[in-house]
């Protein structure tokens, strides 16, 4: 069961725990995603936290340690407001899984991101509010919900302090100008734009400031980057790499895979997306497997650095079948692999690698 205030067409992955992502032509009807439509994705259960004895505490190397209520959150720290996009790691990990098998993991399409108008204090705000101890390096974040998976009790993860006191960086009590809702977070929840997902911590009750990064099994374990050559046999989780920032991504949503659409001038629209806060500068679309490329038109999106680029481009197609491929460019010109089999990885992460829709026009 969806919860109840979820689109009808949202896809569901899992029932416990609820995991969902949006379908990708509603997705791409809305440069801010509506909530009912925003993905979902969760380890644990659902907390049911009380609002009147809900505590933040902030503690580790810092100068006072601070415990607080939501309503001091609210009024005694400035509100900000951040349109971000934010994408679980996980995204597109179906392409990942055509080039080589993913057993154990959600094999999402292409729909695990959405973007919000987030609203609440900036991170640095209440750091500076403790005091940053000298010796700190790294934030850590830990949630309310309960996990079975791995040794952690709670969910948890940290991002690098310079990242924490960026101030784009926000402990959210607003998701599109309305309280959060319980599965993306209430009370409050860290969001960390331009890295994956999984920094972005729910139902957030302890920051602790210190010299190394979270020991939580989701920072520690999981969402780490290995090489194609590592398996789940041969695996060494004190290796990899911790992924931060999201890398650059492309996908088109409408038309869908396998659609049949009438030969002639056919509109072609989705999302790309740049990791860090880099800029989508060009998107590239190619009917011949990145022989030729023709320019998209970028759309929504430019002035948010922390937002998706939606683009459009129109492509005269003759009867026939014929695959779509699309690629983006970002502001430190790096775009993207033509395919995933090189960049597969045994949990699936990142896959950013070309993304193709196949259409047959009659
Ligand atoms: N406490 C907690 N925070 C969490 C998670 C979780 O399971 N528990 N999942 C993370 C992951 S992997 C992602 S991608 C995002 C998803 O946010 P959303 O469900 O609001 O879309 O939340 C992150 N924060
Ligand atoms: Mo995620």
């Amino acid at each position: 069961m969806q919860p109840p205030d979820k689109h009808p067409k949202i896809i569901v992955q899992d029932q416990q725990p609820f995991n969902a992502e949006s379908p990708l032509e509603p997705l791409r009807r809305s440069f801010v995603t509506p909530t009912e439509l925003f993905y979902v994705r969760n380890h644990g259960t659902i907390p049911e936290v009380d609002p009147a004895s809900y505590r933040l505490t902030v503690s580790g190397m810092v100068e006072r340690q601070l415990e607080l209520s939501l309503e001091e959150i609210r009024d005694e720290f400035p509100k900000e407001t951040v349109t971000a996009t934010v994408q679980c790691a996980g995204n597109r990990r179906q392409g990942l899984m055509e080039a080589q098998q993913i057993p154990g993991e959600t094999p999402w399409g292409a729909g695990a991101l959405g973007n919000a108008r987030w609203s609440g204090v900036p991170l640095r705000e209440v750091l500076q509010a403790a005091g940053v101890g000298e010796e700190a390096r790294h934030v850590a974040f830990a949630g309310l919900d309960e996990i079975e998976e791995g040794w952690s009790p709670n969910y948890g993860s940290s991002v690098p302090l310079h990242k924490g006191m960026s101030p784009e960086v926000l402990l959210a009590y607003e998701m599109n100008g309305e309280p959060l809702r319980s599965e993306h977070g209430f009370p409050l929840r860290a969001v960390v734009p331009g890295y994956i997902g999984a920094r972005s911590v729910k139902w957030l009750s302890d920051i602790t400031l210190q010299y190394v990064p979270s020991d939580n099994y989701f920072q520690a374990h999981e969402y780490k980057l290995f090489p194609p050559y590592v398996t789940e046999e041969t695996v060494d989780y004190t290796e990899g790499f911790a992924l931060g920032e999201i890398s650059l991504n492309a996908v088109t949503c409408s038309p869908s895979d396998g659609e049949e659409l009438s030969a002639g001038p056919v509109p072609f629209r989705g999302y790309a997306i740049a990791g860090g806060g880099r800029t989508i500068e060009r998107v590239d679309l190619s009917t011949d497997e990145g022989q030729s490329w023709i320019g998209a038109d970028l759309k929504e999106g430019e002035g948010h650095p922390w937002a998706w680029r939606f683009w459009e481009a129109t492509m005269e197609l003759d009867r026939g079948k014929h695959q779509i491929v699309v690629r983006a460019l970002d502001s430190a010109a790096d775009t993207q692999p033509a395919d995933a089999g090189g960049i597969w990885n045994f949990k699936g992460y990142a896959n950013n690698a070309w993304h193709s829709v196949e259409v047959d026009a009659r």
